[in-house]
């Protein structure tokens, strides 16, 4: 009997490349110096571990070189023939990190990044948070010097060794074990792949003893049918909390619906939409992943803070932070303040309580709500949808019918109002020196319109949503919920590898600060001829903290002139566009004439597209 296999959502990937299509592209690419010769009889620990990863189709593992692992560097590349998994170079581990995480994310399945030892784990910490965080499956793989003591090499193994090394990640991943035998490592190894991927996803560790890699095996262990060891089905709601929410649903006067990560699922934005046209919800879409359509004339995203204060009803989707959803910020106090008004109901339909730990406190403020289901939102919109369309939730006394379409035409004319406005700001500023961030988005929409394009890393500060058309969810792989700089450029080249082959044009919109923190990836890029188009929008400055120096001043009487002081990046100014093409990366800039802008951008999608390798254009920008 076939064990049954619950599919999951789907990855975003446009179209799986062929098999080895991407590997033997780059192998094209990198030319020869490498021995044919692949050993296929398994004979060490680390054999096995490819073994597993094979079994897993695990298509790439991002590392930086490491002695703890070299046994299982050695058996990827001569027993593995460094194909499932092939590695990805890179520079620093935290970059490895945020490249499995990006690839996750829009691949819907895990990549690995392997991680040496004690340093390369401490290094690795803050892309493993970022990943956790943003719900993302990732195998990351570590190692240690012998727990055997007798076999550590003097200094150098008992320096880089912990007991245990997970603890160092222990309460921002999933879940993380040490096997001690080769039956361990199988277990593990299954057990690992299994809860990274049972919803809410993230990051795993596991760490291989380096004698255990590099100890011979008596006899080749074998893998057991992965196929027994697929995730569970996804959680559905409570059918009567579902029932409870579908007749408020239907009988709110003034709904608002906000949805964050139920993009995960292709299914669920169907269906969502699906709700929203049955009922004429209005769809404010929170980002963390692609969630509505703004081509949808209910998608009402930037209309909150006026439709919250009237909402009788608040259907919450997978919301990350309902706190900062329902509310508005003060800058100077800090203190948040709600815009829902007192009787406001509010269901939220998520699997939040399922990823609480007491470490981090990423759960945000208590917040009471008058539903809450536990569910995966892939399951429980269809569900909700198809309760809503149920003769039980029809009309009833109340003129649904006539009601909904008032509505519905009064939310068109808000979401008309609002893109009108969003174009004549960018109108206004279409002149301005250095490039503004609308007039950016505006010319690289004009080049990238007719491409099947995929934004990667970040939105213009939601510009691109506001001026392009998005419509379907492979457009966005979601925003970086981390809030750690440092991290885009790897997270966005993750991405990119898990399109590559799909004919996705992918687009990382980066900032200068970021880029600086990890401009190494640039090389990775290169080296593994992964196509991604980098435009900067470059500010010269660290400028979300240059804004909030500049608040303080006001606030104290003090003087704004010095609010630049640590936070600008412009003496020297930096040459991103120097940087890049010493790294042997297509590179133009820096741009800060906006006549200049097309033409540029133009020549890197071109690039991109004929050579299958990474261009940067540094785009000189206002500050915001
Ligand atoms: C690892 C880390 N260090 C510092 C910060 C504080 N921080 C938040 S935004 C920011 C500035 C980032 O500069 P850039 O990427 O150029 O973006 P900009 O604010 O200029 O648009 C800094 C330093 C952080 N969030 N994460
Ligand atoms: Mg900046």
């Amino acid at each position: 009997m076939k064990p049954f296999t619950w599919e999951g959502p789907e990855g975003m990937a446009a179209r799986e490349p062929k098999a080895g299509e991407a590997a033997a592209s780059e192998r094209r690419h990198l030319g020869g110096g490498v021995s044919r010769q692949v050993d296929r009889a398994q004979q060490y620990g680390s054999d096995l571990i490819v073994d597993l990863l094979r079994a897993f189709e695990v298509e790439y593992a991002a590392l930086n070189p490491g002695a703890t692992f070299r046994g299982l560097h050695d058996s990827i590349v001569n027993y593995g023939g460094n194909a499932f998994p092939q590695i990805i170079q890179c520079c620093h581990e935290e970059i490895a990190v945020a490249v499995a995480h990006g690839y996750g994310k829009a691949k819907g399945r895990p990549m690995a990044a392997i991680v040496h030892d004690l340093v390369g784990l401490l290094h690795a910490t803050m892309a493993v948070y970022i990943a956790w965080l943003d719900r993302a499956p990732a195998l990351v793989l570590g190692a240690t010097g012998p727990m055997a003591t007798e076999q550590r090499r003097p200094w150098i193994d008992w320096i880089h060794t912990a007991l245990v090394q997970g603890q160092a990640v222990r309460d921002y991943v999933k879940w993380d074990d040490q096997p001690a035998s080769p039956q361990g490592i199988v277990e593990s190894f299954i057990r690992a792949h299994r809860i990274a991927m049972t919803e809410p996803r993230g990051p795993v560790y596991v760490c291989f003893d380096a004698a255990l890699q590099e100890q011979r095996l008596a006899e080749a262990v074998p893998v057991p049918d992965i196929g027994r060891f697929a995730p569970p089905s996804p959680i559905q709601g409570d059918p009567r909390a579902l029932e409870v929410a579908a007749r408020w649903l239907v009988e709110s006067a003034h709904p608002v619906v906000l949805a964050d990560y139920v993009g995960r699922s292709r299914a669920a934005v169907r269906a969502l939409v699906e709700l929203a046209e049955m009922l004429a919800l209005p769809v404010v879409d929170l980002g963390s992943r692609f969630n509505f359509p703004n081509t949808h004339p209910l998608d009402l995203t930037g209309a909150e803070d006026d439709l919250l204060p009237q909402a009788d009803l608040v259907l919450a989707l997978d919301v990350f932070d309902l706190q900062k959803a329902l509310g508005t910020v003060d800058r100077t106090t800090r203190l948040a303040r709600p815009l829902i008004g007192q009787g406001t109901k509010i269901i939220h339909v998520s699997l939040n309580e399922l990823a609480v730990r007491a470490w981090a406190q990423d759960y945000g403020r208590l917040q009471p709500v008058d539903l809450a289901i536990t569910a995966d939102t892939a399951v429980a919109i269809p569900a909700l949808a198809s309760l809503c369309r149920s003769p039980a939730h029809g009309d009833g006394e109340v003129d649904c019918t006539s009601r909904r379409r008032e509505r519905r035409a009064a939310l068109e004319e808000t979401s008309r109002r609002m893109r009108d406005r969003w174009r004549s700001a960018a109108e206004r500023v279409r002149g301005a020196r250095p490039v503004s961030w609308p007039r950016l988005a505006e010319d690289l929409w004009a080049v990238v319109k007719d491409e099947d394009w995929v934004l990667v890393n970040r939105t213009l500060r939601g510009w691109t949503r506001q001026l392009w058309d998005w419509t379907d969810p492979s457009q966005y792989v979601g925003a970086l919920m981390g809030g750690g700089v440092g991290y885009g450029v790897g997270h966005a080249m993750g991405a990119a590898l898990a399109y590559r082959g799909t004919g996705k044009l992918c687009i990382d919109l980066q900032p200068d600060g970021d880029l600086l923190y990890t401009p190494s990836a640039l090389w990775t890029a290169a080296h593994h001829r992964i196509p991604l188009l980098i435009v900067m929008f470059n500010n010269r400055s660290y400028f979300n903290d240059e804004d909030h120096q500049v608040l303080m001043a006001k606030a104290r009487g003090r003087p704004v002139e010095n609010a630049h002081i640590g936070l600008r990046i412009d003496d020297p100014p930096v040459d991103f566009a120097g940087l890049a093409r010493s790294f042997g990366i297509h590179a133009e800039g820096p741009i800060g004439d906006p006549a200049e802008l097309r033409p540029a951008l133009e020549r890197a999608v071109r690039h991109v597209k004929t050579e299958q390798h990474p261009a940067l254009v540094d785009v000189v920008t206002q500050s915001r």
